[in-house]
């Protein structure tokens, strides 16, 4: 299977680093939903990323949905906890996560698209709130019930939370200051150092699986 995109997209690399901690093998292009608008387009019409191409040609998007195929293909190997109450907190934390990921890619969008002039600032400072309030919702939460942070442990709330802290810090690292976040400073320097996240870092490369030739 082939997944398209940048790793610079929180939802690319959050698929990205699962896959590997699911010891699926899979072929990445690195395709910019921007800059290669045309080329995208040709395999998902719908120009989104992550995309994910199949291995019978079929093309899935969205990254949640994406992951579910994932779990189905790598069962009983498995990212999602088993038990209700783990579950139940993993959903909670996934969901402060994708909605830190959603609220920082409209910054940036609102940053890189609209020109200056139409900047609608009041939209921005909405964002901006609903922003902090997942981080400083996920900082309390780590706080409270630390997560795992080993390849063999680690489940998606750990790499849905770290990926998301990453891409804020690379790309808006002003909005949310490190030093009001010290749990998630520390929880993403662990999770970062492992060989999965150093495989598909924040960027613009390719991931190369270490075990093809
Ligand atoms: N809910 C989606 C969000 C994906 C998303 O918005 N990706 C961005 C890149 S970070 C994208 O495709 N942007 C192009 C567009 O929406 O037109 C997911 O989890 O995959």
């Amino acid at each position: 299977m082939k997944l398209i995109g940048m790793l610079d997209s929180p939802y690319v690399r959050r698929v990205a680093i699962s896959l590997q901690l699911l010891r699926l093998r899979f072929e990445h292009q690195s395709l910019s939903v921007f800059s290669t608008f045309p080329r995208f387009q040709q395999i998902n019409p719908v120009v989104k990323a992550p995309t994910l191409v199949c291995d019978d040609g079929e093309v899935l998007m969205d990254s949640t949905l994406i992951l579910e195929y994932a779990e189905a293909l790598a069962h009983p190997r498995s990212l999602v906890p088993a038990a209700l109450p783990e579950f139940q907190h993993m959903l909670r934390v996934v969901g402060l996560s994708l909605a830190a990921c959603e609220k920082a890619v409209q910054i940036v969008y609102e940053r890189g698209l609209r020109p200056p002039e139409k900047l609608h600032e009041p939209w921005v400072e909405r964002v901006t709130g609903q922003l902090l309030a997942a981080f400083g919702a996920l900082e309390e939460e780590i706080a409270r019930r630390p997560l795992a942070v080993s390849s063999a442990a680690i489940d998606q709330a750990g790499v849905s939370t770290a990926v998301a802290w990453q891409f804020t810090q690379k790309m808006l690292p002003e909005v949310v200051p490190a030093a009001g976040h010290p749990y998630l400073v520390a929880f993403s320097a662990s999770a970062e150092a492992l060989p999965e996240f150093q495989a598909a870092p924040h960027g613009d490369s390719t991931y190369r699986s270490r075990h093809s030739g």
